[in-house]
């Protein structure tokens, strides 16, 4: 008898810690972050990182009464590694989203854990066009390579470069990078003498660099992702690029302002178009620079860390919406949303789950005695002109 009770209580108290471990896990929103936080890309990584948990210290940790668990992974940018750490966090954490991609083949490897899971996965950095194509459940926060190279493609023509060369990481946004860039920069009068991709690891910039000496052009346009900037700039002025009077243009990747400001006076000139400096004339920009600065060391935030930012502004108000929701609840509660970012407005397009931003026309100009993209144009709402085909 006594046994009975004792085995009955037992029972009760399992049934009971079991529920209140379902309610816990029900009372919790669960964001898997994966991001590069080891290896050549870990800028991006540390950049993200911050961004989110500024976010999060702005906005607070809980949503629709439901605290938000980060689970932050280092996937040291090997897609295999990605979708591994995916597949566990969706699997075993039953995280309510995937969030982070600091690379195109990180996101590619990734997408089909999304659409056979039906987890919403939201890129803050990864920017190949396609990548939106890849999962009806990726939604993007970062921007487009396609959308970045036509507006250099627009400004160069017009301000005496008629010869470029251009010079391109050899994957994804690099091949989307030349292809736009060459497309409209010849459908403008320009002619594209040369095409150079370069490895997109450890790449030696330095044979490429004196074919192009030799060919003259007036331009080289160059895309090379977050972090690889430094170099690339280093080798153009050592090479005497500058002196032999060829102008560097190119997506705003190359003046990066995670590394801009250690660049030197070889930076200075040099025109690129992007969606994000952290000069940004607007009181929205300057809060958050402000606030990132002042959590992270003076570190100045770059565009990877405002697409991390934006990206957690579409989770929270997709999470708001469907009151800490999953599946393609949420995933439709990201779709459409409107928002002043501090890149400024931004619109994530219902139809293609991209991202719609201004693209501005930039200079790298000293100010205060530091270095900075200054915006002077402005094309509006772009789309990604890779969609429209
Ligand atoms: C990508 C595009 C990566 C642009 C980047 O930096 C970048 C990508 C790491 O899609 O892989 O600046």
């Amino acid at each position: 008898m006594r046994k009975r009770v004792f085995l009955k209580i037992t029972a009760v108290a399992v049934l009971a810690l079991g529920t209140s471990l379902a309610m816990a896990q029900d009372n919790l929103f669960k964001i898997g972050l994966i991001l590069p936080m080891s290896g050549p890309f870990a800028s991006t990584g540390k950049q993200i990182e911050a961004a989110v948990r500024l976010y999060m210290a702005q906005n607070g940790d809980t949503v629709a009464g439901k605290k938000v668990e980060l689970i932050l992974k280092d996937d040291t940018s090997a897609p295999d590694v990605t979708k591994r750490i995916a597949q566990e966090l969706v699997v075993n954490d039953k995280v309510n989203v995937l969030a982070g991609f600091g690379l195109t083949p990180l996101a590619l490897a990734t997408a089909p854990i999304a659409t056979q899971s039906k987890t919403p996965l939201v890129v803050m950095a990864a920017a190949t066009s396609s990548i939106t194509q890849a999962s009806p459940f990726i939604v993007r926060t970062s921007f487009t390579l396609p959308q970045a190279a036509v507006g250099i493609a627009d400004w160069a023509p017009r301000n005496g470069i008629k010869k470029v060369v251009t010079l391109v990481s050899d994957y994804g946004p690099g091949i989307d990078a030349e292809k736009f860039f060459k497309e409209r920069f010849t459908f403008n009068g320009g002619q594209v003498s040369d095409s150079l991709r370069v490895p997109l690891r450890n790449p030696d910039f330095a044979p490429f660099l004196q074919k192009v000496r030799d060919d003259k052009p007036d331009a080289l346009f160059v895309f090379v992702p977050s972090g690889a900037g430094a170099a690339l700039m280093k080798q153009f002025s050592e090479r005497g690029m500058d002196k032999a009077g060829i102008r560097l243009i190119g997506t705003g990747d190359v003046t990066d302002d995670d590394i801009l400001n250690n660049m030197g006076d070889v930076a200075l000139g040099v025109v690129t178009s992007h969606h994000y400096s952290a000069s940004h004339n607007s009181p929205l920009n300057k809060k958050f620079v402000d606030a990132f600065g002042k959590a992270n060391n003076g570190l100045r935030p770059n565009f990877m860390a405002v697409g991390g930012y934006d990206g957690m502004r579409v989770i929270y108000e997709a999470a708001k919406a469907t009151k800490g929701g999953r599946g393609e609840a949420l995933l439709n509660a990201m779709k459409g949303q409107i928002f002043e970012s501090p890149r400024g407005p931004v619109f994530i397009d219902a139809q293609t789950r991209d991202v719609v931003h201004n693209i501005y026309i930039r200079k790298v100009e000293r100010v205060n005695g530091q270095l900075w993209n200054q915006e002077f144009d402005t094309i509006k709402d772009v789309k990604d002109p890779g969609k429209a085909r």
